[in-house]
């Protein structure tokens, strides 16, 4: 690897979430979000699962700490629930809530590692969803408001901030197709959430900057894929061509500053909710994290309302426990597409992982032998993208441990380390050791060397 795609302070980490995480869903005043709120409705999670208990990790934070020390991490991407922070959404600072991430925090960097928060991870405070959620304006400057409010308490020990993490997923699958919370189908919601949304990354970045003490770093996480149309045929190019609109440029274009892509704005026949001013959502990023899991192989289908494509299975194509295709080089590709043709200035793999049917044996012991391949295939795309000039300057493993996975419940497990939900015991899996190892050989390696040593 080249000196300039390896910097020294090259970041190994693991990412969660508050809300798959934490539990304690009422302790020290958190209000409701709208996952409380989703999980109630009748068949909307797989099992009737709900995040009341999940790891119990906000009571468990010590556990959380020594599996981050014992895999040997330098930064620990978790994101901090608003609810916790203001109950409704807006309004007074809860203080417990907030000094639970005060302490963490301090945890943290007493364990060498750095504090990575995500401000927004899907748990949009319920209060705030009933005056109309993303697909009202007002939440972008609640979100700004409550940036603020956490840049001031923690941003003296903060140094690199995400907004938001998957805006696709909040609009696109939480408005648009229903299936995830708030449970809403409509496309006119759906456009105007994700604008709101990255308004609302606007406005928190621009908050961040101005209350944080020390000059921070600010960023965004999405969630892209490369795209392949199934066959040759003009058609599904063409439909290849909306689904990279849909997936990656609808984020990718205004992030940098391009504004929404036309082509898409005319697909979607609707107008933005755009305001004079909102110039700022061109504000430049420090760093751009990717959550990568798969590539999409799609087809024209004149069957689907308005976007006219669909996903498709790719013939032979290895997949995991929730048929998603493993691909390791579309890591590869993802990174190499955003450097060349954004030039966005840094890059993070901010999530990537795999579930798989585990099995643990009586000491709870998981030998994951398709999520470590996973990883470390994964890890030496990465390589490849950042040998051939990519900026990318951190990997994040998904997940630390199992943990609720949204709308399909508690069934898939992500973790490198596997949770007993009965007892809540934490033990490392074969993927978790050996990446452990991974990031004890990367840190012993040259520096040029340091972020792609083959495990
Ligand atoms: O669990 C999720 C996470 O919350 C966001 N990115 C994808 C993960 C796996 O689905």
């Amino acid at each position: 690897m080249t000196t300039e795609a390896t910097p020294p302070d090259f970041r190994w980490g693991v990412a969660t979430s508050s809300f798959q995480i934490e539990g304690s869903a009422t302790r020290d005043g958190r209000g409701p979000s709208i996952w409380d709120d989703f999980c109630r409705v009748p068949e909307a999670v797989a099992g009737g699962d709900t995040g009341e208990v999940a790891c119990d990790s906000y009571l468990r934070w010590g556990d959380d700490l020594a599996l981050l020390r014992r895999m040997g991490v330098n930064s620990y991407r978790f994101s901090t629930a608003w609810s916790r922070i203001q109950p409704t959404g807006s309004g007074p600072v809860n203080r417990p809530g907030l000094d639970h991430y005060d302490r963490m925090v301090d945890d943290l960097l007493e364990a060498g590692i750095e504090p990575f928060p995500t401000l927004y991870h899907w748990d949009l405070p319920s209060a705030l969803q009933h005056e109309g959620g993303w697909v009202a304006r007002d939440t972008a400057h609640r979100f700004a408001d409550y940036a603020g409010i956490m840049a001031e308490a923690l941003g003296d020990r903060v140094r690199r901030w995400t907004t938001l993490n998957e805006p696709l997923c909040s609009a696109w699958i939480g408005h648009l197709e229903g299936r995830m919370a708030p449970g809403l189908r409509d496309l006119r919601g759906a456009v105007h959430a994700s604008y709101h949304l990255l308004l609302a990354h606007a406005l928190g970045a621009e908050a961040l900057r101005a209350s944080a003490p020390a000059t921070p770093s600010v960023g965004i996480v999405v969630n892209l894929s490369p795209i392949e149309p199934a066959s040759g045929s003009e058609e599904d190019r063409l439909a290849a061509v909306r689904a990279d609109g849909h997936v990656n440029r609808w984020w990718l274009d205004p992030l940098h500053g391009r504004g929404f892509p036309q082509d898409m704005v005319e697909v979607y026949g609707i107008d933005l909710p755009a305001e004079p001013g909102d110039e700022a959502l061109a504000a430049p990023l420090d760093f751009l994290g990717i959550n990568y899991y798969f590539r999409q192989r799609v087809v024209a289908d004149p069957q689907i309302a308005t976007l006219g494509f669909r996903q498709v299975p790719v013939p032979g194509a290895r997949t995991t426990a929730l048929d998603w295709e493993v691909h390791p080089p579309g890591l590869t590709d993802v990174l190499l597409r955003v450097a060349k043709e954004y030039g966005t200035p840094s890059l993070l793999v901010t999530e990537n992982g795999s579930a798989w049917d585990d099995e643990a044996d009586d000491d709870g012991y998981v030998a994951d032998h398709e999520r470590t391949q996973f990883l470390c295939d994964h890890v030496a795309a990465m390589r490849s993208a950042a040998e051939q000039g990519a900026p990318v300057h951190g990997y994040y493993a998904w997940s630390l441990m199992d943990n609720f996975e949204w709308a399909y419940g508690y069934r898939p497990r992500f973790g490198l380390a596997r949770v007993d939900y009965g007892t809540q015991r934490r033990t490392l899996k074969l993927s978790g050791h050996t990446y452990a190892r991974l990031i004890a050989e990367a840190a012993e390696a040259p520096a040029a060397d340091r972020a792609g040593r083959e495990v």
